[in-house]
């Protein structure tokens, strides 16, 4: 008997995951030291971005001398995996990807988005996505790039990441069948008038501190996470991926379900991590192997 994929009020809590792994070429990414004269410019004005100094070096020297940790002011050492990870974040980093500091830790790696387009473009129909939380456009670039029938509707609250996501968009040759928008997630969806067949949600968890919570609530997002999903619903389509944390209370998740309504969790992993969790919902949920 195959287990099932999907979890519904009448089915108590029956859980399972659909695991998926990667594996890059940064899994020793630990022990990269960056040397100050192999920096590029460009590559200054981004560590910039990140709180840290051109000359950093993120070898153990740097944890264990507090001289240079004076030296280095107010450097966020927790931002420096991002550093490492950016090739993972973007494959195309080199060629002039922009971040700001929230979008280092926010950003969806690039192979998880591509998996997640994955699941949200089932076939070669044109296919309408939105994305209200895009961020500097980590999941947009993939949905674009995974076919060419597909559009997005892409926004965010902040002008100057909606900037960023329209640059890189770009890199990615992808910006011209993205329409973007800067605007609050709750007044965009009022002022959708064509038919989306799938929403993308990755609002704010809070930064890195949302893993100090053994239980994730979907309340503690800002803006909160349950009304998001119900004004995603009510608004756009019941169609909806939802980006979430590792740590998400799966009790949360089961709670937002009506009677007859399916979702499938899965947990996404990098080199057997897991980096993050997407819920999908309506459309997007495997229902196939419930009655199995
Ligand atoms: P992380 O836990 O900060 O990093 O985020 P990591 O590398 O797992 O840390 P480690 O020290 O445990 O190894 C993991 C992933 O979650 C990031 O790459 C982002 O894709 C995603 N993510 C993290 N945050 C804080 C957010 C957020 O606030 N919003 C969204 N949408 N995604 C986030
Ligand atoms: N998926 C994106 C990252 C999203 S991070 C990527 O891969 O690049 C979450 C984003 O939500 C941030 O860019 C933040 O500016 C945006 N945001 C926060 N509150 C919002 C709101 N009320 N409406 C719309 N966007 C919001």
């Amino acid at each position: 008997m195959k287990l099932a994929y999907c979890l519904s009020p009448r089915c108590g809590k029956l859980y399972s995951y659909w695991f998926f792994l990667f594996m890059d070429k940064e899994s020793n990414c630990e022990s990269i030291e960056i040397i100050a004269d192999e920096i590029s410019e460009q590559e200054k004005a981004v560590m910039k971005t990140m709180g840290l100094p051109s000359h950093f070096s993120s070898s153990k020297k740097y944890d264990k001398s507090k001289k240079k940790q004076q030296q280095h002011g107010k450097v966020k050492k927790s931002l420096c995996k991002y550093w490492h990870q950016r090739y993972r974040l973007f494959s195309r980093f080199d060629q002039g990807i922009k971040l700001d500091k929230e979008s280092w830790y926010s950003v969806t790696p690039e192979m998880i988005a591509l998996h997640i387009a994955s699941r949200c473009v089932k076939d070669d129909n044109y296919r309408v996505i939105m994305d209200p939380f895009c961020g500097v456009g980590g999941n947009i670039i993939q949905f674009a790039s995974f076919s060419k029938n597909v559009f997005i509707i892409a926004s965010d609250i902040d002008p100057k990441k909606v900037s960023m996501a329209k640059h890189n968009a770009s890199i990615y040759d992808v910006s011209h069948r993205i329409a973007f928008m800067v605007g609050d997630f709750f007044n965009i969806i009022k002022t959708i008038k064509i038919h989306v067949d799938c929403i993308f949600l990755s609002p704010p968890w809070g930064g890195p501190d949302y893993l100090k919570q053994d239980n994730y609530s979907l309340s503690s997002m800002t803006p909160d996470g349950f009304n998001i999903y119900n004004a995603a619903k009510k608004y756009i389509t019941p169609n909806i991926a939802f980006l979430l944390p590792r740590n998400i209370d799966r009790d949360d998740l089961n709670s937002l379900l009506q009677p007859g309504e399916f979702i499938e969790i899965e947990q996404n992993l990098i080199n057997d991590k897991p980096k993050t969790v997407t819920a999908y919902f309506g459309d997007l949920a495997k229902q196939d192997l419930l009655q199995s």
